[in-house]
Formats: structure tokens, C-alpha cells, sequence
């Protein structure tokens, strides 16, 4: 895999790998890539350096190594925490994961082993997910004598239901790979060695899409669905409307009328 430009942080690696294609890699393989004060920390600092790139269209992220995603938050770091600090690394995660869901560009996780509790929630905060065959999605934080701090209560009952996500969270127990694609939660499914090509080649055909279009469709998806229909179907007028000003509309309807391909700016 060639790389257009790479930065290096402690806890990550912020990859450019294809003109306008971010991959962003947990890079804590010893301890299965748990999340800690740091790691979220340089995954803040990585979204404004994508934020800041107007050329940005797609950004992917996995855990380094063949074992995990994210097996959770750190326990050995959460171990130490008093309420009140518990409380800050809470705040923190969720304002991360918020960003990571609000911004403008498709992002997807690249679930490659465990993704357990912060882990889980990190891939929930992505558009979507692909995992390896090996991958395993679950809540295990009841183990632990706490609740989900990152925001899995609330994603986990949007993505499954309310019933299969309170048997998750009470019970604790992981999903396999296919069972979370059987209960929505997963795209597609690969061999490990299969994933990361998949991602970059999924990756690619986004970025040659209209990068307007997809800004206002992920627009459309995360304001809209807590919207009740008739407003949400208002906003999709609005963003219509407002697609209808944009060069790509003109370029992409343009490549249409003369059977061409279109050349989005
Ligand atoms: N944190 C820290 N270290 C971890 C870790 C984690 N979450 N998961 C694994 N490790 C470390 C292990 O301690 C071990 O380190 P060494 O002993 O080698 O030094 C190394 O990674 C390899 O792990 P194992 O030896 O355990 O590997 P196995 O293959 O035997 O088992 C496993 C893999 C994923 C089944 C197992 O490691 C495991 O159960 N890990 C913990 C999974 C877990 O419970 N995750 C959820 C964490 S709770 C909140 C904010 C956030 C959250 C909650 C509240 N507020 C502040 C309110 C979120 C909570 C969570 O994410």
C-alpha cells in the first residue's frame, strides 16, 4: 500500500493513503488497542488535521495488529479514576465519537478481532461497519461492575432494537462477526488478510463520487433519523434545494446529458 502522507502520534498512525483517503490505525497492539486518556486525545488531534483538508473524502479506521479493533476503554487507566475523572473520560469519549459521527465525510470502521465495550462504541460511531471473520462485537462492561461510557447504551439500541440490545448489555456476552451482520450491525463480512483491501477499495469508489452530494446525504441520515417524518422529510427538500447550487450538481448532470463520466471538483 503506497502512502500519500503519514503522521506519526504516540497511540495512532494517521495515514493518507490515497488522494483523499484517510486511514486511521489504533496503534496499542500489547494491550489489544484499549482506549486511553492519550489515545483519544491524538484521535482529536487527527480529525481537525482531516477537518482541516478540504480534498478529505473518505476516512477508515482499524486497530494495528491481527487480534483486535478495540478490546475497550483502558481498564488498567479507568482503574485509577476517581467519579469525578470517570465522569471527564466519559465527556471526552463522547465528544470524540459525536465528532467522528458528525463529520462531513463517510467514515468507516474496519473491525479487524475484538471490539468490546469502547471498542464496540468506537466502531457504533462510525457510518458503518466491515469486520473480519474474526471479529467480535459486545458490551462487557456489567463484567466490570459499570455502565457504557461512550455512548453504547444509546447506539447499540438504535442499531439492533431495544430487546436485543438490553440482552447485550445485561448479559454482557460478545456477537461473532456474522451474528452482528444478521442483527444489522455489520455491513459485510471478510477473511482478515481480505478486510483492508475491501476497506480501501470501498473507500475509493466513494472518493470518486460527489464529495457535496455526500456531505449533505450524511447530513440527511444522522439529523434525520431523529427527526419524525414530516420534518425529516422538510430537511431532505431543504438539502435538495441546496444540492441544486453546488458545481457537482452542474458537472454530474452535465456528464449525464453528454454519456460521459463525470469529473467531480
Ligand atoms: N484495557 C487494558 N488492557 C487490556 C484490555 C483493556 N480493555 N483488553 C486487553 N488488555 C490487555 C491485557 O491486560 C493483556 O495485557 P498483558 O497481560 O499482556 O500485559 C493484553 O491486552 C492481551 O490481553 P489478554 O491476554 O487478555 O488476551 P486474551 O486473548 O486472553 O483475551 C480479551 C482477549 C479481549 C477477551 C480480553 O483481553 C478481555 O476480556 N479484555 C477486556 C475486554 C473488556 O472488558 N473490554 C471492555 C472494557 S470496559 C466510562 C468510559 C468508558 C467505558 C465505560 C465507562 N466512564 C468513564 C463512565 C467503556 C468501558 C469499556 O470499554
Amino acid at each position: 500500500m503506497s502512502t500519500v502522507s503519514s503522521e506519526t502520534f504516540s497511540n495512532i498512525l494517521l495515514e493518507q493513503v490515497r488522494e483523499g483517503v484517510y486511514l486511521l490505525t489504533i496503534n496499542r497492539p500489547k494491550v489489544l488497542n484499549a482506549l486511553n486518556e492519550e489515545t483519544l486525545e491524538e484521535m482529536n488531534q487527527a480529525l481537525s488535521i482531516i477537518i482541516t483538508d478540504k480534498s478529505a473524502r473518505v476516512l477508515l479506521i482499524k486497530g494495528a495488529g491481527e487480534k483486535a479493533f478495540v478490546a475497550g476503554a483502558d481498564i488498567e487507566h479507568m482503574s485509577h479514576l476517581s467519579p469525578i475523572e470517570g465522569k471527564a473520560f466519559a465527556e471526552h469519549g463522547m465528544h470524540l465519537f459525536r465528532r467522528l459521527e458528525t463529520l462531513d465525510i463517510p467514515v468507516v470502521a474496519l473491525v479487524n478481532g475484538y471490539a468490546l465495550g469502547g471498542g464496540c462504541e468506537l466502531a457504533m460511531s462510525c457510518d458503518f461497519i466491515l469486520a473480519s471473520e474474526n471479529a467480535k462485537f459486545g458490551q462487557p462492561e456489567v463484567n466490570l461492575g459499570i455502565t457504557p461510557g461512550f455512548g453504547g447504551s444509546q447506539r447499540l439500541t438504535r442499531l439492533v432494537g431495544r430487546a436485543m440490545a438490553m440482552e447485550l448489555l445485561v448479559t454482557g456476552r460478545s456477537m461473532s462477526a456474522d451474528e452482528a451482520m444478521r442483527r444489522g450491525l455489520v455491513n459485510h463480512v471478510y477473511p482478515l488478510e481480505e478486510l483492508l483491501d475491501h476497506g480501501l477499495k470501498l473507500a475509493s469508489m466513494i472518493a470518486g463520487k460527489s464529495g457535496s452530494a455526500i456531505q449533505l446525504t450524511k447530513q440527511l441520515v444522522q439529523r434525520g433519523q431523529d427527526l419524525d417524518l414530516d420534518n425529516a422529510c422538510i430537511m431532505e427538500s431543504d438539502l435538495f434545494g441546496l444540492s441544486f447550487s453546488t458545481d457537482d450538481r452542474t458537472e454530474g448532470m452535465a456528464a449525464f446529458l453528454e454519456n460521459r463520466a463525470p469529473n467531480f471538483s
